[in-house]
């Protein structure tokens, strides 16, 4: 597979246009919803600046990739911006199970994103409650905007409530969590499952595929989009979430290239990102390609990512 750099340039300027208007939106809804003010501070404090934001640009990019499918009366300004508190909400949880994640009785780590992870700077006990609270957080940026902006129909508003709520539950990404905690308890993987690819594999799709698959299913149950859609949109969520692990563990020299080595994690990476491309093939076939062009984009970005 190949990219060119001008595709990448392009992907890259629309995703960091996108990324500010999140930030905005983040900062909007810090400013808007009334807390405690130390609390404030420690949520903009992991928030900012931010990570890739990858979630919320899948989520924001599919929606539009939606609308042109569908060729919705909508304009891209519109759908972004109705959009937009659930890409909000799916960043809040990301960044909540980011801080759960570093605490000491988890993986223990010092740093996160270049500075000090949020129990370093608040200790333990704050930082425990600072990751509830952006969870708790982002289900109340869903119930205020859907009472407040009513951009989408009140039955497809729950339904994606329920969907945000099972993808980060125990289904998904905590009970990705709780299986990856069996693996770091453990002295080696082979004690854990002898099975040792395929339980990498379901642990991966639930702790890190939840929340990448919700970012595709939530535009397409409040756009509407008819059940072919849906199904390729998750096919190519599910394997660029797993994508994403892989590469993920190729910069970390974790996870599978401790399994397979560095040749066989470039493999099974370039199998993937062929996997999401044909999902998106099937659309683009049945529909027109152009609306997909930044998921196509994405599905490389993320295989050849240095971060
Ligand atoms: C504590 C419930 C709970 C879950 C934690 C997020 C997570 C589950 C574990 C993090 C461990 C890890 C490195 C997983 C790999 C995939 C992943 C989530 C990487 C970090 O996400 P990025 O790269 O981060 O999107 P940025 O900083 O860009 O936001």
């Amino acid at each position: 597979m190949t990219s060119t750099t001008g595709e990448i340039g392009e992907l890259k300027r629309y995703w960091a246009d996108i990324n500010s208007r999140v930030d905005t939106a983040l900062r909007k809804t810090l400013d808007t919803i009334r807390m405690p003010e130390p609390i404030r501070e420690a949520i903009e404090y992991v928030l900012f600046p931010g990570g890739k934001r990858f979630r919320p640009f899948l989520m924001l990019s599919t929606a539009d990739a939606i609308r042109g499918l569908l060729q919705l009366d909508m304009t891209g300004e519109e759908v972004m911006e109705r959009m937009m508190p659930l890409a909000v909400a799916v960043e809040l949880i990301h960044n909540y199970s980011l801080v759960h994640d570093d605490l000491p009785a988890m993986d223990n780590d010092t740093y996160r994103r270049g500075k000090l992870t949020a129990h370093k700077v608040y200790g333990e006990g704050k930082a425990v409650l600072l990751g509830d609270e952006m969870l708790t957080l982002a289900f109340e940026v869903l119930t205020v905007s859907a009472l407040r902006e009513r951009s989408f129909h009140p039955e497809d508003v729950l339904k994606v409530i329920s969907l945000f709520a099972r993808k980060a539950g125990a289904r998904y990404l905590i009970g990705g969590q709780w299986y990856d905690l069996d693996l770091n308890y453990a002295k080696s993987l082979d004690e854990v499952n002898p099975d040792r690819i395929r339980f990498l594999g379901k642990v991966n799709f639930m702790k890190t595929g939840g929340l990448i698959t919700l970012c595709v299913q939530v535009p397409a149950v409040l756009l509407r989009a008819p059940f072919k859609i849906c199904y390729y949109l998750t096919g190519y969520a599910v394997a660029l979430g797993e994508l994403f692990q892989v590469t993920d563990d190729l910069l970390d020299s974790d996870g599978y290239v401790k399994l397979i080595g560095v040749d066989g994690a470039e493999v099974m990476a370039d199998k993937l990102a062929r996997k999401a491309m044909a999902n998106l093939d099937k659309l683009a076939t049945a529909y027109t390609s152009y609306p997909l062009r930044y998921l196509y984009e994405l599905v490389k970005f993320i295989r050849y990512r240095t971060v």
